[in-house]
C-alpha cells in the first residue's frame, strides 16, 4: 500500500494546501501538487484506478490526482514561475505548478477525469485539452465555448478519456503571449490493456521556444518568428536530462511541438517510426523508417525504435541554429577576418563586445570570455572528448547493456570498446585518388570528361 503522504514524497513532490486557492474551495478542491527544480522525477506507479506504466517526462514530472467517487481530480495551477532553462540561466515564465512546462497528466483510456484550474496569472486564461474527445464545451477555447477564467478564480473540466493516446494541453486565451511564456504540458492517455502498444521506455517531450535576450530574464511575448532559445520541455543543451535505455529495449519518445516553426529530429544510430499523432494510433502497415521525423507546428508525434546498440547516440533537431546557445540575429559571418586589432579598439568602447568567431563558431564555447549574467552557455555542452559545441535542442540517448527496468539516472559517458573511436592517423596519408581530367573544349561545347575505371554503378 502506498499512501498518499508516501505518493507525494516518493514523487518529490512538495504538496501546498488547497487553502491558497480559496477558503469557499478549500474543502472541495484536491491539492495543488507543486514542483520546485528542473531535475526529472520518476513517478511512481499509480496508487490507485487502472494500472499503467508511467511516462517519463525529461525534466519534469507528472501530477498527482485524487479518486473522488470513481473520478480522477487534478488540480492545475496557472501561475507565474522561474524555470532554470540550462545551469546558469533561470527565466521568469508562466506555467503550472511551479514549472514550464506543466506536470504531464496521466490517466487511462475510459478514466472519468475532472481538473480544476486556478488562475494565479494576471491576465485571463483557459485549458485547451489538444486533441481530446470532449464535449464542446469541455474544449478550452475562450469565447467560443467557455468564458475565459478570470485572475483568482477556479473552474472545473470534466470529461471522459475515451481514447489512448499522446496529447498536451496549453492556454487559448491570449495564446501568443501565454505560450511564449511556456504554458503547455503534456497529456498522456495510456491504454485500458496494458498490453497494447507497450514499450520498454516511454519519454514525453515538448519543444518550446522563447525570445530572451543574453542578460535578462523575461521572453518577449510580441516575437513572431525569430525566437533565439529553442528548448525541450523548457530546457537547453546541456541542461536536458539523457534519455536512459538498457541494449535491447523498444523505446517511445513522444514529442510536441508548441513553437512557430517545424523541428526536424534527427535520431543517430537507429532508425525510428511514427507509431501515432495526437489524432491517433498508426496502423503498423502504414509505417516506414527514418532516422528524422519533421514535427510540424502543433503537431505531436510517437516515435518509436529498439535501442539495440550500446552507446551515446545525439538525438537532435536537425535545423542548425537550434542546436545553438543564445546566438543573436544580427552576427555577420567573420570566418577569415582578422579581429585582435579591431577587437581591442572595439573593446575601449565597448567592454563587453565579442568577437565571433574567425574560423568557425566551434571556439566559441571553450572561449573564456566575459558573457553577460544570466545567460545561456554557448555551445559549451563538455563531452568525454572535448566540447560538443552543440546547445538547444539536443538530447543524448545513452543505451547501456544490463541497465535494470526502471532505471533511469544518468549512466555518465559510453566506455567504448578498445578500437572502435575515430582517431587520429599519424602514418603516412595515402594518396589521393586524382580528380577525372575534363577537358574544358570550347566554350559552348559539352564538357568530355574521361571515364572512371572500374566502377559501374
Ligand atoms: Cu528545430
Amino acid at each position: 500500500m502506498v499512501s498518499r503522504r508516501d505518493f507525494f514524497k516518493n514523487a518529490g513532490v512538495l504538496a501546498v494546501g488547497a487553502g491558497l486557492v480559496s477558503r469557499v474551495g478549500a474543502a472541495s478542491l484536491p491539492e495543488a501538487a507543486t514542483m520546485d527544480g528542473p531535475a526529472t522525477k520518476a513517478p511512481p506507479p499509480p496508487p490507485n484506478g487502472r494500472p499503467y506504466r508511467p511516462v517519463i517526462t525529461l525534466n519534469g514530472w507528472s501530477l498527482p490526482w485524487r479518486m473522488n467517487n470513481g473520478v480522477k481530480e487534478f488540480h492545475l495551477v496557472a501561475e507565474p514561475v522561474v524555470r532554470e532553462i540550462a545551469p546558469g540561466m533561470k527565466a521568469n515564465l508562466w506555467g503550472y505548478n511551479g514549472q514550464s512546462p506543466g506536470p504531464t497528466i496521466e490517466v487511462v483510456e475510459g478514466d472519468r477525469v475532472r481538473i480544476f484550474v486556478t488562475n494565479r496569472l494576471p491576465e485571463a486564461t483557459s485549458v485547451h485539452w489538444h486533441g481530446q474527445r470532449l464535449p464542446s464545451g469541455m474544449d478550452g477555447v475562450t469565447g467560443l465555448t467557455q468564458p475565459a477564467i478570470p485572475p483568482g478564480k477556479t473552474f472545473v473540466y470534466e470529461f471522459v478519456a475515451q481514447r489512448a493516446g499522446t496529447f498536451m494541453y496549453h492556454p487559448h486565451a491570449d495564446e501568443m503571449t501565454q505560450m511564449a511564456m511556456g504554458m503547455m504540458g503534456f497529456w498522456v492517455t495510456h491504454p485500458r490493456n496494458q498490453a497494447d502498444h507497450s514499450v520498454d521506455r516511454d519519454y514525453v517531450m515538448l519543444l518550446s521556444s522563447y525570445d530572451i535576450d543574453p542578460g535578462t530574464y523575461t521572453p518577449r511575448v510580441n516575437t513572431m518568428t525569430e525566437f533565439n532559445i529553442w528548448a525541450v520541455n523548457t530546457r537547453t543543451f546541456p541542461g536536458i536530462a539523457p534519455i536512459v535505455a538498457a541494449t535491447g529495449d523498444r523505446v517511445r519518445m513522444r514529442i510536441g511541438n508548441l513553437t512557430m516553426t517545424n523541428h526536424p529530429m534527427h535520431l543517430h544510430g537507429f532508425s525510428m517510426e511514427v507509431t501515432g499523432t495526437d489524432g491517433g494510433w498508426v496502423p503498423k502497415s502504414a509505417r516506414w523508417p527514418e532516422t528524422v521525423v519533421d514535427i510540424g507546428v502543433g503537431q505531436m508525434r510517437n516515435v518509436e525504435f529498439i535501442a539495440d546498440v550500446a552507446g551515446d547516440w545525439a538525438f537532435h533537431c536537425h535545423k542548425s541554429h537550434h542546436t545553438m546557445g543564445p546566438m543573436g540575429h544580427a552576427v555577420p559571418t567573420m570566418i577569415g577576418v582578422k579581429q585582435d586589432d579591431i577587437v581591442k579598439k572595439i573593446n575601449k568602447l565597448v567592454p563587453e563586445y565579442m568577437a565571433m568567431g574567425d574560423k568557425g563558431m566551434g571556439d566559441m564555447g571553450s572561449m573564456q570570455m566575459p558573457i553577460p549574467d544570466n545567460t545561456l552557455p554557448m555551445m559549451d555542452g563538455q563531452g568525454p572528448f572535448g566540447n560538443i559545441e552543440m546547445g538547444g535542442m539536443v538530447m543524448v540517448v545513452k543505451v547501456r547493456d544490463g541497465l535494470p527496468r526502471n532505471d533511469y539516472r544518468d549512466p555518465g559517458w559510453y566506455q567504448h570498446p578498445k578500437g572502435t573511436v575515430a582517431y587520429e592517423w599519424t602514418g603516412e596519408v595515402p594518396a589521393a585518388p586524382k580528380a577525372p581530367a575534363v577537358d574544358s573544349g570550347k566554350p559552348g561545347l559539352e564538357l568530355k570528361v574521361r571515364k572512371p575505371q572500374g566502377h559501374n554503378h
